[in-house]
């Protein structure tokens, strides 16, 4: 995206030309570093950087954050250039604010410099981890747990190169942090994974085994280092043109990392911190000994029910998650795969109707300031049917009940994944098993049980005991066949 001629860019030297309600709640570039982050996409700016700065600016600390992309450079490039400061533009209904956050004390590129990484890693001055990197950096097979095979964590592990994957850097910063004596370290996930803390130890643990590590090592980490789960949530669409412009327009100079996202946020974090941590419950999380009822809670409720608009939404030709939900009858469905289904499926945490809730997701998904593309949530949906919506099935079908709705959001998938939406129009499958699922698909014709019986095949993405269920397949089938002959619109009417 091009810089605007004659509007300067935001930076350490034209701070002092913002909005005062705009400017950064700490000093940037004074803040010593604490943290570091890997993945600097748009969702790490608009939420834990966010809930830092306000820590920071209410309690203080030594909690400054080095951002690190794995991949993307632009990212980094982009922020280099401005000081590592970027906006937020929170987004309402009825009007938007625009803030410069100032917790990044610098960004580094992980592929093009992997040392420096490891070396961060290795700080004592660095006390916690955080990563968002998104349900298929972890490499853990969904459906079994266990490490994936992946040619370049095989290479990571034989630590005859540089790290490249997300494992291998945080293997590798691990053995220079030991090495260094560099003391106790959390290590963080705030990706959208059920019990994302025991899963990244469980990465990390299998990571240990299979590479070549000094001897000891894996005494080290039982003992230094802990990895709290978290429950993050907030809705940060992908940024473009248009938030682009806003934050200009709201700056006076031009942001290239900005981001905009809603105005709800909440982070629940199991308070597991060997080296301290920011005071986050300053700026609104809750700090708790067990996040597990909240992340089934956020992840079947809403992450399941975002993804079932999504491919609903997608195949129905709606753009924007918004707008999609308006489609007549899908309100209807949703509140009683809410209430029928994902309600009864699990425990919510104490004191929390999981129906109200869910009413609380639906206005949160209608907010029309928010273009969220059907698109960006419908993708990876390998990675992410799992613990959104299957899970919900196999608890409701182990507890005897029916899971007809999440069949249909299940039925919907199978349809994206064909790549034809109900006018003809095609679909883009962005998912790390494409080519499994195309393979499965191909082997099956038009036929829609045999389409249905060759995904659930997919042993990485369907449960045993849900691709073994007859009534799920039977259930799954029927909402394909409708689907697949009468389009979105009509099934959604004849079933609400
Ligand atoms: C979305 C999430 O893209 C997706 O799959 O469901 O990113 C969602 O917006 C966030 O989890 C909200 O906290």
């Amino acid at each position: 995206m091009a810089v605007t001629v004659g509007v300067d860019r935001l930076g350490l030297g034209t701070l002092h030309r913002l909005p005062v309600e705009s400017r950064p709640l700490v000093r940037p570039g004074e803040v010593p570093v604490g943290i570091v982050h890997l993945g600097l996409g748009a969702f790490h700016r608009a939420h834990q950087a966010v809930y830092t700065e306000e820590a920071l600016g209410v309690a203080g600390g030594d909690w400054g954050i080095v951002g690190v992309a794995p991949r993307s450079t632009d990212v980094v490039e982009t922020l280099a250039a401005q000081d590592s400061l970027f906006s937020v533009t929170t987004l309402a209904a009825t009007g938007s604010s625009t803030r410069v956050v100032g917790a990044l004390a610098g960004v580094r590129h992980a592929a093009g410099d992997p040392q420096a990484v490891v070396d961060l890693l290795a700080d004592p001055a660095v006390r916690v981890v955080t990563l968002t990197v998104t349900e298929k950096a972890y490499q853990l097979d969904p459906a079994t747990g266990r490490l994936r095979p992946d040619p370049a964590l095989v290479a990571d592990l034989r630590g005859d190169r540089p790290p490249t994957t997300v494992p291998g850097l945080l293997l590798r910063g691990l053995q220079a942090r030991a090495a260094a004596q560099a003391g106790p370290v959390a290590l963080v996930s705030c990706d959208n994974l059920p019990a994302n803390g025991s899963r990244l130890r469980s990465l990390v643990y299998q990571g240990l085994e299979r590479a070549r590590v000094p001897d000891g090592l894996l005494d080290w980490v039982s003992g230094q280092v802990t990895f709290p789960a978290t429950m993050v949530d907030r809705i940060v669409p992908a940024s473009t043109a248009e938030t682009l412009t806003a934050a200009r327009q709201a700056l006076g100079v031009s942001d290239l990392a900005a981001v905009a996202a809603e105005p709800y946020r909440q982070w629940v974090v199991e308070d597991d911190f060997p080296g301290g941590r920011p005071a986050w419950e300053r700026a609104g999380a809750v700090l708790t000994d067990d996040a597990g009822a909240w992340e089934r809670l956020k992840l079947r409720t809403l992450n399941g029910v975002h993804s079932a608009i999504a491919y609903l939404g997608a195949l129905a030709g709606y753009e924007t998650i918004a707008d999609a939900l308006a489609m007549p009858h899908l309100g209807t469905v949703l509140r009683r795969l809410i209430d029928e289904e994902i309600a009864a499926s699990f425990t919510g945490p104490e004191g929390v109707s999981v129906t109200g809730y869910g009413d609380e997701v639906l206005a949160r998904f209608a907010n029309p300031a928010i273009r969220h593309r059907t698109l960006q949530v419908a993708m990876d949906g390998s990675q992410k049917l799992p613990q959104r919506i299957l899970h919900t099935v196999a608890d409701l079908r182990a507890a005897g009940r029916s899971a007809r709705w999440a069949a249909l959001v299940v039925a919907a998938w199978i349809r994206f994944v064909g790549g034809r939406a109900d006018d003809g129009t095609a679909l883009p499958l962005q998912d790390p098993l494409a080519e499994q699922i195309r393979a499965a698909l191909a082997g099956a014709g038009d036929s829609p049980a045999r389409t249905v019986q060759a995904l659930f095949a997919l042993a990485e993405v369907f449960p045993v005991e849900v691709a073994a269920d007859d009534q799920v397949r039977t259930d799954v089938t029927e909402w394909l066949t409708a689907l697949s002959r009468h389009g979105v619109e009509a099934t959604l009417a004849g079933a609400a």
